[in-house]
């Protein structure tokens, strides 16, 4: 979908940060986001991928010339598409707050910047020391809050004069909670109230985005929240998790109550559009919104006509902190079989395991086989739909096995499997598909049907496997 014709969109602010641990993009993928997004009707890309040392750890070096360039190219290309840069910076780790030289320091960066026409500004203090640590700092500041409130008053300051129109916001170093913690209540009361502030929520991948934690976020602070939404984001202790499941959870009254939206992007590139159209729609309207018809556009979107097979896939792989379906299809055919066997009904066992088996290896042979539209996506992807393939293949077997009668005898033919899966430690299929399989390799057989049941459908010798046919 695109923004034309939709009407206005609902949140004033809609985009994607890079913002994440790990590689940072190039600067072909930041062109290619850039206009992926614009097409999409988002109006901001933030820049600030986390492993950039010119950004944090050396950030008061200023930048090259080819970078500047660089970044004279990026707001060059979104303007066109009604997208502005957001350029951040990250001075916490070892800025001292009290002293006046590095505060200009910040400032003549960010207006290296401002120099080639970016005229949106960030200064993020997320993941740095909560305490402060220079002796001047603790001799002159009360708090951290009152630290950081006074580095941003003074640049904010110096942006205005320096350029006309600019904007700052700035993200706390507790940028998740209630939304009223002491810290960033009293950081909000001592900011410019024309700075805006990045809050991720209830917890840094919050599960739901309220109307009721933006109020209470927006008393405290004197100023609308602006989500940093940590999705699809799968840095850190995300690592084992692809991030290729629909936007969800975010309430659909919130545009009132928030500046806008700001999502967090995985360091696989093309992995992360998947989600990000499905954020564009969110968005645009999120009285309208539905994640599965939207993710469902976004899959032939992105994935282009292997989109049924990459589906497949996709479809295991929705774990997040925002989902709370992990694999819906095959959960629901290993409850089946679960069910088929514990009434000793082996056809019900397989009957919606089999088939299902079947298509999710053929879609799992398409995607590692190819050929395939969207190369870059399957590479990004490959540990997991490697693991897919893996799990589509122990259905097999456990559905032939099952149909076999042979699951008592033979269900150790599955082990291989299971412990591959949990070799790769990746996160796919949930929990459910780890789960049947260790019931079968780990436990005792199935146990036989309740007799008062299958009475009058088992012979005395019938009982022993279990199966009725
Ligand atoms: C970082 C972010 C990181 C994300 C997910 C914020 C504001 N900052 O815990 O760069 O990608 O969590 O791991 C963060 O969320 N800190």
């Amino acid at each position: 979908m695109t923004a034309a014709g939709a009407g206005a969109p609902a949140f004033a602010i809609r985009g994607v940060v890079e913002g994440f641990y790990g590689t940072p993009w190039t600067h072909e993928d930041r062109l290619d986001m850039i206009r992926f997004i614009g097409e999409r009707g988002m109006n901001r890309f933030v820049y600030s991928p986390k492993d950039d040392p010119f950004l944090r750890r050396d950030w008061a070096r200023p930048h090259d010339p080819a970078a500047l360039a660089d970044l004279a190219e990026l707001a060059a290309a979104a303007a066109p598409v009604g997208v502005e840069l957001i350029y951040c910076l990250s001075p916490g780790l070892s800025i001292r707050y009290s002293d006046p030289e590095d505060a200009g320091r910040v400032l003549d960066k960010l207006a290296s910047v401002a120099a080639l026409g970016i005229r949106h500004f960030g200064l993020l203090v997320d993941d740095v020391p909560q305490r402060l640590q220079h002796d001047a700092d603790i001799a002159r500041f009360g708090s951290i809050a009152q630290a950081q409130a006074t580095l941003a008053n003074l640049v904010f300051q110096g942006l205005g004069e320096r350029v006309p129109d600019s904007t700052l916001i700035v993200c706390p170093t507790e940028y998740w909670g209630y939304g009223d913690e002491p810290y960033v209540a009293e950081l909000g009361q001592a900011l410019d109230p024309d700075i805006a502030l990045f809050w991720t929520g209830r917890a840094i991948c919050s599960a739901t985005l309220d109307v009721a934690d933006a109020e209470v976020f927006t008393r405290a602070t004197g100023r609308r929240p602006t989500y940093w939404d940590n999705y699809p984001v799968n840095d850190v202790a995300m690592r084992h998790e692809l991030h290729v499941g629909p936007y969800r959870g975010r309430a659909a009254g919130l545009a009132a109550s928030a500046e806008g939206v700001i999502a967090n992007a995985m360091e696989r590139f093309e992995s992360s559009k998947i989600a990000i159209a499905t954020i564009a729609d969110y968005l645009r309207s999120p009285a309208d919104y539905d994640p599965e018809s939207s993710w469902d556009a976004a899959l032939r979107d992105v994935v282009g006509p292997d989109a049924a097979a990459y589906r497949d896939f996709a479809d295991n792989s929705r774990s997040s902190c925002l989902s709370q379906l992990d694999a819906p299809e095959v959960t629901f055919a290993l409850e089946e079989h679960t069910f088929g066997m514990l009434l000793g009904d082996t056809a019900r066992a397989v009957r919606v395991l089999g088939p299902l088996a079947d298509r999710l290896a053929a879609s799992a042979d398409r995607l590692l086989h190819g050929p395939i539209a969207n190369e870059r996506l399957i590479a990004e992807g490959r540990p997991w739909i490697e693991a897919f393939a893996v799990g589509a293949a122990a259905m097999q077997l456990l559905a032939r096995l099952t149909a076999e009668g042979r699951l008592d005898t033979d269900g150790s033919l599955l082990r291989p499997f299971l412990d591959d899966l949990r070799t790769r430690g990746l996160r796919i299929f949930g929990d459910a598909l780890e789960m049947t399989l260790a019931e079968v390799c780990d436990h005792p057989p199935f146990p036989a049907p309740n007799p008062e049941r299958s009475m009058t459908s088992l012979s005395p010798t019938d009982g022993e496997a279990g199966h009725r046919e």
